[in-house]
């Protein structure tokens, strides 16, 4: 293969066949693929926002032709249940997400948050987790109980309150020059959280009784929005990672997806303890010391279930 020739860009917005390329000073232009890479392409990569590419001017229009794509260092996955070609890509690329929850208004579910942290680790993705509105009358011992797991599990954990300004620093320097995704629960502040940093960005937001009530999501569309600081750095809004689901993660791995569990997995007396009434099992005994949070081990008690549970029904 010859070396590539050309300027370097990155997705940051396009589906199907046309992709909007971004170079690193600042010129956007639309781009396709050149013939040769669609051929070799054909039912297997699909280009995805995040994607690194090399582009060339392309004579026929005033835009560009994708001639390299440039290997990923991550990916962020759709599994299709069922589906024969397996995965959609969402985004590559992706540094880091934040997983965002309000200590109120909506109610944080650890449950839920669970949720979220296991599809960031089925997806090899670096995860902190943003509490957000502590500006509410909440007891901060209640703050404290909901993080403490997740900073034992190794997460960095940040309080914010958007209405105060409290932590917004913190989260600048966390966005600062990297590839970020943000998810969580509607009406949670994520929007709110980013307009806060960035004015410039005017993304809608939503009265929390409207957005809770109906379920329905302000933010729609998926690309990647350049942070107007300047440093390299982009939000990338996918309103599908919350919909990621674990579909296609073997019960067998839900496991690794528990950082907290990692030192003691290869401890059970059985190689393929499950974790639940196997004796001898290290990470029960874990559990039983204090060195794994209840309420994460029964968070994945009842994930694993339902992994096994949708595993019976292929
Ligand atoms: N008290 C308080 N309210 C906040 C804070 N941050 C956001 N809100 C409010 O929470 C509501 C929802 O905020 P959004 O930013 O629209 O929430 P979102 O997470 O982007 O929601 P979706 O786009 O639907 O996923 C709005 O009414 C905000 O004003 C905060 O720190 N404190
Ligand atoms: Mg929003
Ligand atoms: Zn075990």
């Amino acid at each position: 293969m010859s070396e590539p020739t050309g300027t370097r860009g990155i997705i940051v917005e396009g589906t199907g066949g046309v992709w909007r390329v971004r170079t690193a000073d600042g010129e956007e232009r639309d781009a396709s693929l050149a013939g040769r890479l669609k051929q070799e392409m054909r039912g297997h990569l699909k280009l995805a926002v995040g994607d690194h590419v090399i582009v060339e001017p392309d004579e026929r229009d005033s835009g560009w032709r994708i001639g390299t794509i440039e290997p990923r260092t991550s990916v962020l996955a759709r599994r299709e249940p069922g589906g024969r070609y397996g995965e959609r890509v969402l985004a590559a690329n992706i540094d880091q997400v934040l997983v965002v929850f309000s200590v109120g208004k909506p109610e944080p579910h650890v449950r839920m948050i669970d949720r979220f942290m296991v599809i960031c680790e089925a997806n090899d993705l670096r995860t902190h987790l943003v509490l957000n509105k502590i500006d509410l009358p909440v007891d901060p011992s209640f703050v404290d109980e909901l993080a403490r797991p997740y900073l034992a599990a190794g997460y960095p954990v940040h309080r914010t309150s958007v209405k105060r300004g409290d932590g917004l620093e913190e989260m600048r320097s966390v966005l600062h020059g990297r590839v970020t995704a943000f998810t969580g629960p509607s009406g949670v502040g994520k929007s709110s959280l980013l307009n806060a940093l960035y004015p410039e960005l005017k993304l809608r937001t939503q009265e929390v009784s409207q957005s809770v009530n109906k379920g329905r999501h302000t933010t729609v569309g998926s690309k990647l929005i350049p942070l107007p600081d300047g440093d390299g750095g982009y939000l990338v809004d996918t309103p599908g990672l919350r919909e990621v689901g674990m579909w296609n993660l073997p019960s067998t791995s839900l496991d690794q997806c528990f950082p907290e569990f990692k030192p003691f997995l290869g401890e059970c007396r059985f190689q393929d303890c499950m974790h639940d009434v196997e004796p001898g099992c290290a990470v029960r005994a874990a559990r039983a010391l204090g060195a794994i949070d209840r309420v994460r081990y029964e968070s994945y008690l009842k994930l694993r279930s339902e992994l096994t549970d949708a595993e019976r029904n292929q």
